[in-house]
Protein backbone atom coordinates (compact mmCIF):
# COMPACT_ATOMS: atom_id res chain seq x y z
CA UNK A 1 0.00 0.00 0.00
CA UNK A 2 2.81 2.70 1.13
CA UNK A 3 4.95 1.87 -2.03
CA UNK A 4 1.97 1.85 -4.27
CA UNK A 5 1.07 5.82 -3.07
CA UNK A 6 4.90 6.50 -3.57
CA UNK A 7 4.29 5.30 -7.06
CA UNK A 8 1.37 7.81 -7.44
CA UNK A 9 3.55 10.98 -5.76
CA UNK A 10 6.11 10.19 -8.12
CA UNK A 11 3.95 10.00 -11.16
CA UNK A 12 2.39 13.04 -11.09
CA UNK A 13 5.25 15.34 -11.77
CA UNK A 14 6.56 13.55 -14.39
CA UNK A 15 3.05 13.75 -16.03
CA UNK A 16 3.55 17.69 -15.66
CA UNK A 17 7.27 17.55 -17.26
CA UNK A 18 5.78 15.71 -20.26
CA UNK A 19 2.83 18.12 -20.78
CA UNK A 20 5.48 20.36 -20.90
CA UNK A 21 8.00 18.62 -23.13
CA UNK A 22 4.78 18.13 -25.67
CA UNK A 23 4.14 22.13 -25.56
CA UNK A 24 7.52 22.45 -26.39
CA UNK A 25 7.83 19.93 -29.07
CA UNK A 26 4.70 21.91 -30.75
CA UNK A 27 6.50 25.59 -30.57
CA UNK A 28 9.74 23.77 -32.30
CA UNK A 29 7.55 22.18 -34.75
CA UNK A 30 6.35 25.35 -36.06
CA UNK A 31 9.89 26.76 -36.51
CA UNK A 32 10.59 22.60 -38.28
CA UNK A 33 7.91 23.75 -40.74
CA UNK A 34 10.12 26.72 -42.22
CA UNK A 35 12.53 24.72 -43.64
CA UNK A 36 9.16 22.90 -45.49
CA UNK A 37 8.47 26.19 -46.78
CA UNK A 38 11.93 26.17 -48.90
CA UNK A 39 10.77 23.05 -50.23
CA UNK A 40 9.27 24.45 -53.61
CA UNK A 41 12.76 25.92 -54.76
CA UNK A 42 13.94 22.61 -53.71
CA UNK A 43 12.10 21.20 -56.44
CA UNK A 44 13.54 23.51 -58.81
CA UNK A 45 16.59 21.85 -58.99
CA UNK A 46 16.89 19.48 -61.84
CA UNK A 47 16.81 16.13 -60.48
CA UNK A 48 20.04 14.54 -61.16
CA UNK A 49 21.02 12.90 -64.37
CA UNK A 50 21.18 9.30 -63.84
CA UNK A 51 24.57 8.55 -64.40
CA UNK A 52 24.98 6.51 -67.52
CA UNK A 53 25.73 2.75 -67.10
CA UNK A 54 29.20 1.91 -66.66
CA UNK A 55 30.41 -0.09 -69.77
CA UNK A 56 32.82 -3.05 -69.20
CA UNK A 57 35.69 -2.37 -68.73
CA UNK A 58 37.64 -3.20 -72.31
CA UNK A 59 40.39 -5.83 -72.05
CA UNK A 60 43.87 -3.83 -72.57
CA UNK A 61 46.01 -5.49 -74.83
CA UNK A 62 49.57 -5.42 -73.86
CA UNK A 63 53.00 -5.83 -76.23
CA UNK A 64 55.61 -7.42 -74.73
CA UNK A 65 59.14 -7.90 -76.45
CA UNK A 66 61.91 -10.00 -74.47
CA UNK A 67 65.08 -11.51 -75.47
CA UNK A 68 67.77 -13.72 -74.63
CA UNK A 69 71.34 -12.18 -74.29
CA UNK A 70 73.35 -13.44 -76.90
CA UNK A 71 74.51 -17.13 -75.40
CA UNK A 72 73.97 -16.65 -71.95
CA UNK A 73 71.25 -18.17 -70.20
CA UNK A 74 69.50 -15.21 -69.48
CA UNK A 75 66.64 -12.86 -70.27
CA UNK A 76 67.17 -9.20 -71.06
CA UNK A 77 64.20 -7.81 -68.56
CA UNK A 78 64.08 -9.80 -65.69
CA UNK A 79 61.37 -7.49 -64.68
CA UNK A 80 57.36 -7.44 -66.72
CA UNK A 81 54.62 -5.63 -65.35
CA UNK A 82 50.88 -6.03 -67.23
CA UNK A 83 47.31 -4.96 -65.86
CA UNK A 84 45.13 -8.02 -64.18
CA UNK A 85 43.51 -9.70 -66.82
CA UNK A 86 45.41 -7.73 -69.91
CA UNK A 87 45.37 -9.65 -73.20
CA UNK A 88 49.22 -10.13 -73.33
CA UNK A 89 51.35 -10.69 -76.98
CA UNK A 90 54.32 -11.69 -75.61
CA UNK A 91 57.34 -12.17 -78.28
CA UNK A 92 60.50 -14.03 -77.01
CA UNK A 93 63.56 -13.46 -79.75
CA UNK A 94 66.45 -16.17 -78.90
CA UNK A 95 69.58 -14.02 -79.47
CA UNK A 96 71.82 -17.15 -79.15
CA UNK A 97 74.29 -17.95 -81.49
CA UNK A 98 75.04 -21.37 -80.14
CA UNK A 99 72.77 -24.37 -81.53
CA UNK A 100 72.93 -26.03 -77.85
CA UNK A 101 70.80 -22.96 -76.27
CA UNK A 102 67.17 -23.06 -77.38
CA UNK A 103 65.02 -21.18 -74.70
CA UNK A 104 61.34 -20.63 -74.13
CA UNK A 105 59.22 -18.25 -71.73
CA UNK A 106 57.31 -19.76 -69.32
CA UNK A 107 55.27 -17.93 -66.86
CA UNK A 108 54.41 -20.16 -63.50
CA UNK A 109 52.62 -19.70 -59.74
CA UNK A 110 54.90 -18.15 -57.56
CA UNK A 111 57.09 -20.72 -55.82
CA UNK A 112 56.77 -23.47 -58.61
CA UNK A 113 59.47 -22.79 -60.79
CA UNK A 114 61.58 -26.03 -59.99
CA UNK A 115 58.40 -28.25 -60.04
CA UNK A 116 57.06 -26.80 -63.58
CA UNK A 117 60.67 -26.79 -65.14
CA UNK A 118 61.15 -30.71 -63.86
CA UNK A 119 57.92 -31.77 -65.08
CA UNK A 120 58.43 -29.84 -68.09
CA UNK A 121 61.88 -31.69 -68.09
CA UNK A 122 60.07 -35.28 -67.91
CA UNK A 123 57.69 -34.12 -71.26
CA UNK A 124 61.42 -33.83 -73.11
CA UNK A 125 62.17 -31.84 -75.96
CA UNK A 126 59.84 -32.59 -78.38
CA UNK A 127 57.56 -31.54 -75.89
CA UNK A 128 59.34 -28.36 -75.64
CA UNK A 129 59.92 -28.84 -72.36
CA UNK A 130 56.76 -27.92 -71.04
CA UNK A 131 53.92 -29.87 -69.31
CA UNK A 132 50.70 -28.47 -71.08
CA UNK A 133 49.06 -30.31 -68.17
CA UNK A 134 50.56 -28.16 -65.34
CA UNK A 135 48.40 -26.01 -63.62
CA UNK A 136 51.11 -24.08 -62.12
CA UNK A 137 51.77 -23.04 -65.39
CA UNK A 138 50.02 -20.10 -66.46
CA UNK A 139 51.42 -19.05 -69.89
CA UNK A 140 54.40 -20.85 -72.25
CA UNK A 141 56.27 -20.09 -75.74
CA UNK A 142 57.43 -22.55 -77.87
CA UNK A 143 60.92 -23.63 -77.92
CA UNK A 144 62.90 -20.42 -79.70
CA UNK A 145 66.08 -22.08 -81.48
CA UNK A 146 69.02 -19.55 -81.40
CA UNK A 147 67.89 -16.82 -84.14
CA UNK A 148 64.73 -17.41 -84.06
CA UNK A 149 61.51 -15.72 -82.48
CA UNK A 150 58.41 -17.25 -80.83
CA UNK A 151 55.77 -16.14 -78.98
CA UNK A 152 52.38 -16.39 -77.17
CA UNK A 153 49.19 -14.64 -76.50
CA UNK A 154 47.63 -15.40 -72.90
CA UNK A 155 45.28 -13.42 -70.40
CA UNK A 156 47.22 -12.26 -67.45
CA UNK A 157 46.70 -13.47 -64.02
CA UNK A 158 43.16 -11.67 -62.65
CA UNK A 159 44.78 -11.55 -59.40
CA UNK A 160 47.44 -8.68 -58.87
CA UNK A 161 50.58 -9.98 -57.75
CA UNK A 162 54.01 -11.18 -58.84
CA UNK A 163 54.38 -14.08 -61.17
CA UNK A 164 58.15 -15.49 -62.18
CA UNK A 165 59.00 -16.19 -65.66
CA UNK A 166 61.70 -19.16 -66.46
CA UNK A 167 62.77 -20.77 -69.36
CA UNK A 168 62.28 -24.32 -68.74
CA UNK A 169 65.34 -25.62 -70.87
CA UNK A 170 67.25 -28.11 -68.96
CA UNK A 171 69.34 -25.91 -66.31
CA UNK A 172 67.96 -23.00 -67.52
CA UNK A 173 65.57 -22.40 -65.06
CA UNK A 174 67.72 -21.26 -62.02
CA UNK A 175 69.51 -18.25 -63.89
CA UNK A 176 67.19 -17.93 -66.84
CA UNK A 177 64.12 -15.82 -64.97
CA UNK A 178 62.53 -12.55 -64.13
CA UNK A 179 59.31 -11.55 -62.59
CA UNK A 180 56.04 -10.82 -64.03
CA UNK A 181 53.93 -7.97 -61.90
CA UNK A 182 50.23 -8.02 -62.33
CA UNK A 183 48.95 -4.75 -61.23
CA UNK A 184 45.45 -4.14 -60.48
CU1 LIG B 1 66.82 -20.93 -71.87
Amino acid sequence: MFSRKRTAAFALPLLVLAAACGKDNTSTGSTAAQPAALAPSATEVPAPIPAPAVPEKPVQKVEIQIASVANEMAFDKTALAVPAGAEVHLVLKNNATMSTLPHNWVLVKEGTEATVAAAGLKRGDKAGYVDVMDRDMLAFTPLAKPGETTEVTFSAPTEAGKYPYVCTMPGHYMMMKGVLTVTP
